[in-house]
Formats: structure tokens, sequence, C-alpha cells
């Protein structure tokens, strides 16, 4: 039953069927389903799957544009469930998370933030479109300890490397870890601009962001 709830939550996502997106949200958490799962195995599947009719020209800007304002409504109702969850008992850290100027994907920066803070650490999202002097201004106005940098164009993960390059021209680079993800974006693409870590989901991302505020 639950594979199946799942399943049509993601077809609602591909089609851009924003009530039946909610409607299958809020079935699957009132079934007992975790946030998470929903969001695995539901949400991403059906927004990558239109990514992916996108690519092969079977879906146009209008269609993304559809799935990912179902995703996104989907997501508002799991936001506060995914916070319900954790214990936010101590303060791990201090994270600046942005995505990169040039480009506007919300939803897996969104989801990264989302879980940080329910994790527990302080969160400053700088949203979509940062400027590089932003997460430079950002760093220093609230002392963070992280840098989180979001980007899923190729013609955008270079930004990354700016920022880092900025970081490290205003003499904050020591004082805060780095960490990036996106699609485009992995490990090797992460050592080439000398971050400090990738993590490939929100899941990872906390794990990432654990390991490096204690290290
Ligand atoms: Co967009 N788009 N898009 N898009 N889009 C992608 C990214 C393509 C791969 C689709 C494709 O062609 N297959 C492609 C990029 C190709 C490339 O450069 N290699 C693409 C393109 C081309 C474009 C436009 C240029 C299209 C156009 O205008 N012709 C345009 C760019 C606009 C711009 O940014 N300047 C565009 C626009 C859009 C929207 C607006 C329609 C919409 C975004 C809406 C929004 O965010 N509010 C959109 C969407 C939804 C997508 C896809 C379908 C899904 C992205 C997404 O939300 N994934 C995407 C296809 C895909 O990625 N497979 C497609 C779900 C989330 C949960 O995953 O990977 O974003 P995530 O985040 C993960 C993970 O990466 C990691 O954790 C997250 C949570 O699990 N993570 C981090 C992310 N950030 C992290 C930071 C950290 O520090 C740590 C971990």
């Amino acid at each position: 039953m639950s594979h199946e709830q799942l399943a049509s939550i993601a077809t609602a996502v591909t089609t851009g069927d924003k009530a039946s997106a909610v409607a299958g949200t809020q079935q699957a958490l009132a079934a007992g389903i975790e946030p998470l799962t929903v969001i695995d195995e539901g949400l991403v599947p059906g927004i990558r799957e239109a990514g992916d009719r996108f690519q092969c020209g079977d879906y146009f800007l209008p269609n993304l544009i559809a799935s990912a304002r179902a995703m996104s409504a989907a997501m508002q109702l799991l936001e506060p469930e995914l916070h319900a969850r954790q214990q936010m008992a101590r303060r791990l850290g201090t994270v600046v998370i942005g995505t990169v100027k040039g480009d506007i994907h919300e939803i897996g920066k969104s989801l990264v933030a989302t879980m940080l803070a329910a994790n527990g650490f302080e969160v400053h999202d700088l949203g979509v479109d940062v400027p590089i002097e932003r997460f430079v201004s950002a760093v220093r106005e609230h002392q963070a300890n992280l840098v989180g940098m979001s980007a899923l164009l190729t013609t955008t993960m270079g930004v990354q490397r700016k920022v880092i390059e900025a970081l490290r021209a205003e003499g904050l680079r020591d004082g805060v870890k780095v960490m990036v993800g996106g699609a485009p974006v992995g490990e090797q693409w992460a050592a080439q601009i000398g971050a400090d870590g990738y993590a490939e989901d929100a899941v990872g991302a906390v794990e990432l962001a654990k390991r490096l505020a204690s290290g």
C-alpha cells in the first residue's frame, strides 16, 4: 500500500499535479510514512523523472515549473514534520547556505537547510542566485563555521570555486569548512576546487556537516 502511495506522489510531481501531490503527501503522513521516505521515494524520483523528460525533449520549461511547484507545495507540509522529529538539543554549528549566483534551483538547497536546522545547526539560508560577496559577508556577519553551496547547472558550478577563493582572499577560509552539492557536483569536483566535502543528498549533508563541525 505505502509503495503505491509513494508511486502516486511521484507521478503527481512528474505531471505537475500540485493538488494530488499535496493530498498524497497528507495521506502518506496520516498513514505513518516517515517524511524522509516521502521525500526520497516519492517527491525526489518524481522531480528527477520530470528532469529526464525535459532533457530528452518530452517536457518543456512550463512542465518543469509545474513539477517544481508541486514538489515545493508538498515540501511545505513535510518541513514542520521533519523539524518535529528531531531534537534540537544543542547547537552544533552555524551554517550559511545558498544556491550560487546565476542559479535559481531552490528545492535541494532548502531541503538541506531544513535538515541541518532540524539536526541542531543554526542555519542562515541566503536563498538562490546568491552573489559571491554575499556568501563572504554572511560568513562574517554570522561568524559561521560552515558554508553550504548548491549548484545545479554545469554553467554555475564554477561559482562555488569563486566563493572559496573569495573566502580565502578575505582571510576567512581557515575559519570555515565548505561543503558543496548539486546534481553536476561530486567528490572529485569538491577536491578540485578546494572544498572540504561533497554531499549527495540532505541526509549525507547532515552527516558531513556534523563531521566537519567537529573536526
Ligand atoms: Co532546471 N535543470 N533548469 N529547473 N531542473 C536541471 C538541473 C537539469 C539537470 C535538467 C536536465 O536537463 N536534465 C538541467 C541542468 C543541465 C546542466 O547544466 N547540466 C536544468 C536546466 C537546463 C534548467 C534551465 C537552464 C532551463 C531553461 O531555462 N532552459 C533553468 C535554469 C534557471 C537558472 O537556474 N538560472 C532551469 C529551471 C528550473 C526550474 C525553475 C523550472 C526548476 C527549479 C525550481 C525551484 O527550485 N524552485 C528546475 C528543476 C526542478 C530541475 C530538476 C528537474 C530538479 C532539481 C531538483 O529540485 N531536484 C533538475 C533535474 C535533476 O536535478 N535531475 C533540472 C530535487 C532535489 C531534492 O535534488 O540535487 O537539487 P538536488 O539537491 C540534493 C543534492 O544535490 C544535495 O542535497 C539535496 C537534497 O537531497 N545538495 C547539497 C544540494 N545542494 C547541496 C548543498 C550542499 O552543501 C550539500 C548537499
